[in-house]
């Protein structure tokens, strides 16, 4: 085991998103509302912290939406950065940079870090046979080449998987495959691309992760571990594409680097982007501690590909830890991008605008940090209502108003202390200790869990010691009481600054106090600082994370040191006035969201039934002439039609067949009433041996055309005929 190292700074990373559409709530509860609450901790604790994000803007999928769309990509990428980047902005994910992968900084950067490699000779060359399209005269990327799915037979299954059974394919695989650019069927041509050989770094990679992280989570672990287990391959690092950073190599016309290739140096370039001369200080030196957040999808990315990438490079530090989440579901069902199966960040910020908090508080409450879990809209609402309204909002309100009345909005003063009084205060450092371990290990879920324990006993002492009617004999007494619930009220607004910082500023301006939320770090190291200034934006979010704009001087400063201390508002300091830091959401909204989603399902089912229906059996096997002469089928008339009691499918007709009126059953009741029944023309098996069904002997068969999903319906002859004319 390697010695516990020393960090003088703190670099936390999120996942680059795909420009190719907007984020939502998984994303959100996934990788960024957890870097956030992390990143927040610790500039309030002074980390020297730095947090970097941006677009992916490269990949396939963009290229498609493009083409589908008949626009550019960058038209695209250029319509879902600024979509995302003001998402994260409404919901408090601060930033210090959110850039994107197709900037001048990043072609340059990702191109020399290629470069390097090749000059060193770190990759090797393979030929391999790829698809081609011969009309649009391109080499095809999985995704742009559709056919029949081997495993199912679904017809329209992609190059690299098929979204109706879910497999994973190869484009070999694929039964008729059809180019998606052009219709053409492709052909084989071979392509020669640059590996990066996995396997070489096999070694280290497993002494560095193996050894050396078994406090990664379990999740990030096990996957290094088979990962490993199974034996590293050399893995591409470029694909024949147009879009895409071009492989800066003499004879690589038309290919470009890997998206995933590109995109974690993405974090590189943006980080350059912000501090141009000291972005070396980051990324390597050793006293940096490196933290990627990421979804479970993205971990080999994160802990085998990018960090031997940065092990061929050399002189980059690797990452301190990977605390990649699990999967958000949706009301019980994956999230589907394609099937519209999401709650979109952007399109929450317009229905619940000033509610970016409670979102934050419910992935957070619920965060897939050790298994999948779901969101529900009605746990939502629940949420909101009985936990951050019943609790948190309710005690800092009756804290407030009742310090207004009694006291003319100011702190009174502390008496003696009794043990109720005790016994809450005695609560703060203890819920401190356990708020503080929990963050630090990434269990955010907790963390809130112990924020919300503070509210909880804040509200708990004000109810049980009901200053309300103390107030009517004992003042001094009153006084206390509101003392130690506003000395709580202050305590919660430093431990949920990193959960619902939007709730945290009104708590501020109620108690009129004011937060260091981390140094400036720039200031400090005379960074120039123009590029970020000239953003008026973004010197807005600078401003507003470092403390310019909450910081206001003259008012009493809170700092996390101060979170489990009894005596942070002083006897006398005056009180802002009292808002609602929460507001109750009735059933309306949450009953529109559930509509919206029910919409989506329902659409879904009827499109999956509607291709049932398509489905058709197989012929059965040959019959002789003879056989199928043996079979006496006619016309016949419904004369009378009763449901069989007790029964849901079965309807009782009498049928006039030309030769004898009889009573035949049959399963239709599913699909016709006796009334739709009666008097219409239909075909039956006249010679079908008689059967007893529920006690009434049925007579014959009705033909019926069954569809793959199914429904039946009865087959009538195109024009009326005679009962009994024989079919054949
Ligand atoms: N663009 C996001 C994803 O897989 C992917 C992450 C890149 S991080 C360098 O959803
Ligand atoms: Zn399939």
């Amino acid at each position: 085991m390697t010695m516990k190292k020393e960090f003088n700074r703190t670099l936390v990373t999120c996942a680059l998103p795909y420009a190719n559409g907007p984020v939502h709530i998984g994303h959100l509860a996934g990788v960024y509302v957890p870097a956030d609450i992390y990143v927040r901790y610790q500039r309030m604790k002074g980390t020297d912290v730095l947090f970097v994000c941006g677009s992916d803007e490269h990949g396939v999928p963009i290229t498609i939406k493009a083409r589908a769309e008949g626009c550019s990509p960058q038209d695209i990428v250029d319509r879902y950065h600024k979509l995302i980047k003001d998402s994260f902005t409404g919901l408090g994910i601060n930033f210090d940079i959110y850039s994107r992968t197709s900037s001048k900084i990043h072609a340059e950067t990702s191109s020399d870090f290629f470069r390097k490699l090749y000059d060193e000779g770190k990759f090797i060359t393979r030929e391999s046979e790829q698809y081609f399209d011969p009309e649009a005269k391109t080499f095809l990327a999985d995704r742009y080449i559709v056919g029949t799915c081997p495993k199912c037979g679904h017809e329209g299954a992609y190059g690299d998987q098929c979204e109706n059974c879910g497999s994973t394919l190869s484009p070999e695989e694929l039964l008729n495959p059809v180019s998606r650019l052009s219709g053409a069927v492709p052909v084989k041509k071979k392509t020669t691309h640059w590996y990066l050989p996995l396997d070489k770094y096999q070694e280290w990679l497993s002494s560095w992760i193996l050894d050396g992280h078994k406090e990664w989570r379990s999740t990030v672990y096990g996957q290094c571990k088979s990962w490993l287990d199974g034996g590293l391959q050399p893995r591409a690092v470029s694909r024949d594409l147009d879009w895409g950073v071009p492989v800066p190599v003499e004879g690589a016309e038309g290919k470009v680097l890997y998206v995933w290739f590109d995109a974690p140096i993405g974090y590189i370039s943006n980080t350059k982007e912000l501090l141009p001369s000291s972005w070396e200080k980051w990324w390597k030196s050793e006293d940096t501690r490196l933290v990627h957040f990421i979804g479970k999808d993205n971990i080999v990315f994160h802990c085998i590909v990018f960090p031997s990438m940065l092990k061929a490079h050399g002189g980059y530090i690797l990452a301190d830890n990977v605390p990649a989440n699990e999967f958000l579901n949706l009301e019980g069902d994956k999230i589907s991008t394609s099937r519209g199966w999401a709650v979109w960040a952007h399109e929450y910020l317009q229905a619940f605008p000033d509610k970016a908090d409670v979102m934050r508080y419910v992935l957070t409450a619920n965060a897939p940090e050790t298994k999948d879990n779901d969101f529900s809209w009605k746990e939502f609402q629940t949420r909101n209502n009985s936990e951050l309204v019943a609790i948190f909002g309710n005690f800092v309100n009756r804290a407030a108003v009742l310090t207004h009345k009694y006291f003319g909005g100011k702190v009174p003063a502390l008496g003696e202390l009794q043990e109720a009084d005790r016994a809450a205060l005695d609560e703060l450092p203890k819920l401190r200790a356990s708020l503080e371990a929990n963050l630090e290990a990434f269990r955010f879920r907790d963390a809130l869990r112990d924020a919300m324990g503070i509210a909880r006993v804040g509200n708990k002492y004000i109810s049980d010691t009901e200053p309300w009617k103390v107030a009517k004999t004992d003042m001094a007494r009153t006084g206390t009481i509101l003392n130690v619930c506003l000395q709580i009220c202050a305590n919660l607004a430093v431990a949920f600054e990193p959960f619902t910082p939007f709730s945290c500023e009104k708590l501020r301006n109620i108690l009129r106090v004011t937060l260091d939320a981390g140094q400036d770090y720039r200031a400090g190291e005379g960074e120039p600082t123009e590029n970020f200034y000239k953003d008026g934006e973004a010197a807005a979010l600078h401003a507003r994370r470092h403390g310019k704009m909450l910081f206001s001087p003259g008012l009493p400063l809170l700092t996390w040191d101060m979170l489990g201390r009894s005596d942070i508002l002083a006897e006398g300091h005056v009180l802002g006035e009292p808002v609602l830091l929460f507001e109750k959401i009735e059933d309306a909204p949450i009953d529109a969201q559930i509509a919206r989603l029910e919409a989506i399902k329902a659409e879904k089912e009827a499109a999956a039934k509607a291709a049932l229906a398509k489905q058709v059996e197989p012929q059965k096997s040959p019959v002789s002439f003879d056989d199928f002469g043996k079979m006496d089928i006619r016309t016949a008339t419904v004369l009378e039609a009763e449901r069989v009691p007790k029964t849901d499918k079965l309807l009782k007709l009498t049928i006039d067949t030309g030769i004898d009126k009889r009573v035949i059953v049959s399963g239709i009741a599913e699909y016709y009433t006796p009334e739709q029944m009666v008097g219409k023309q239909i075909c039956i098996l006249a010679n079908l041996q008689p059967r007893t069904i529920r006690g009434i002997e049925s007579q014959g068969m009705i033909l019926m055309a069954k569809q793959g999903d199914g429904s039946m319906r009865f087959i009538t002859p195109q024009e009326a005929v005679t009962n009994g004319a024989v079919i054949g």
